[in-house]
């Protein structure tokens, strides 16, 4: 392990820290009375960040700060804090914590959904308040019989999506292109969708080129029995726009966990009845939490031990290659090295058999072959490996045909044995 310097720029969990520290030089920035002058004395010596989430931005001129910096580990899987295109411009890897929250934020998106259609935070209050003595709560409206417009069916999307049919509800969806292997209608243009639905949900990145989108015309097309559901960014949201069309009627009600100037929520939305507002809690149960923390630890721990990042964006994708005796020599220490090998080798089945485009996101492939590879030796059955692919998503591509999942088990398995013939697979 190289012992790389870690910058830690402000105060996350502390669980990043300690899992940290435990093994690589840290330095928490927050704690430094004079942070440009620390910059300016330990900057050379920073070659990783590990930042706490999007409260904090890490953009052109703090990075320019950092002359060795090789790798900014984020924690959350949005990351348009980051300033990633200049980091893929001057060799700098971004990574994020991907997959490991799709279930918690969906189930908040559909708590919120239910929430703001059937009023029940408002139904409580009503409870609480002892109004319940005098006379029931008003009917509310229902999810009966609704259409739910996903704006950005990447893997959160495609979570609440998934239960959202559950719950007996029609699906379309919006992004910026069409997905094949989606079983859901598609509308090329937001307004097509805001037209053809009356819950919005938005679950599309933030950042310049989805800013403000949901404005005053979107939520106009959502109608009077619309309902505007976020769970990803403020920014996407005109809340101007939306305060406006909760107050006089041109949708029915919002639920809301993310807003633009977080932690400040425009007073305007707290004065609305119709409005169910979440303080950003999404991902944040302890099991989910933490996940995210071990990712962004996993990630710098593994360039220290000179193996690839784990999930690095898509701007700032691994280069390396893999399944070659030359890879395998850059790789560091022999077993490291053979293992990275056999690793490589799984990612080089996975992207034929799924039928991958070249440029897919190889970060994200490795942490799921060197998943699989720790489960083949783990003894587990054919079974429960092929149930295992059968729950990957690499980012939005269409992952035809699944019935590939076995080969890949098949090939990967021979792989294994072939690297190590003393240990046992599965039978
Ligand atoms: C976290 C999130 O609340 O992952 C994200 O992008 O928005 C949330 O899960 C956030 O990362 C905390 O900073």
């Amino acid at each position: 392990m190289k012992p790389l310097d870690v910058l830690m720029p402000s105060e996350g969990m502390g669980v990043i820290a300690d899992l940290i520290a435990e093994r690589l030089p840290l330095h928490r920035l927050w704690l430094e009375s004079d942070s440009d002058a620390w910059l300016k004395e330990w900057g050379p010596r920073i070659r990783v960040i590990a930042s706490s989430g999007h409260q904090a931005p890490i953009d052109a001129a703090f990075m320019s700060r950092l002359p060795h910096l090789e790798v900014v580990a984020s924690f959350g899987v949005g990351y348009e804090h980051v300033d990633a295109e200049w980091a893929g411009r001057h060799g700098v890897i971004v990574t994020h914590t991907p997959g490991v929250l799709d279930d918690e934020v969906a189930d908040t998106a559909m708590a919120l959904t239910l929430m703001a259609v059937r009023r029940l935070p408002q139904a409580e209050r009503f409870l609480r308040s002892g109004a319940w003595e005098k006379s029931g709560f008003p009917l509310t409206a229902s999810l009966r019989g609704r259409t739910m417009g996903v704006l950005g069916l990447g893997r959160i999307g495609k979570a609440i999506a998934t239960r959202a049919r559950s719950f007996g509800v029609e699906v379309v969806y919006h992004g910026r292109r069409e997905q094949p292997g989606a079983p859901y209608r598609y509308y090329s243009t937001l307004m097509d969708m805001a037209k053809a639905c009356d819950i919005l949900i938005v679950a599309a990145p933030g950042g310049p080129e989805t800013r403000r989108i949901v404005n005053a015309e979107i939520l106009a097309a959502l109608g009077p029995n619309g309902v505007l559901v976020n769970a990803a960014r403020g920014s996407l949201i005109d809340e101007s726009a939306l305060i406006e069309a909760l107050k006089n009627g041109t949708i029915l009600a919002a639920g809301l966990d993310a807003y633009e100037n977080e932690p400040h929520v425009p007073p305007g939305l707290l004065a609305l009845d119709n409005a169910v507002l979440l303080p950003h809690v999404g991902s944040a149960s302890v099991k989910t939490r933490r996940a995210m923390a071990e990712c962004v630890v996993a990630n710098l721990i593994a360039w220290s031990e000179d193996r690839p990042p784990l999930t690095p964006v898509p701007e700032t994708p691994w280069r390396g290659r893999w399944g070659s005796e030359a890879d395998a020599a850059s790789v560091g220490p022999s077993g490291a090295a053979d293992r990275s090998l056999l690793v490589g080798g799984v990612v080089e089945v996975m992207k034929s058999l799924w039928d991958l485009p070249a440029d897919c996101n190889e970060g994200e492939l490795f942490a799921y072959a060197k998943t699989l590879v720790d489960r083949i030796e783990a003894g587990e059955s054919r079974e429960k490996l092929c149930a295992y692919l059968a729950d990957i998503q690499i980012g939005n591509w269409e992952m035809s045909p699944r019935d590939a999942d076995k080969d890949i088990v098949d090939r990967s398995i021979a792989l294994d044995r072939k690297s190590a013939p003393e240990r046992r697979g599965p039978v």
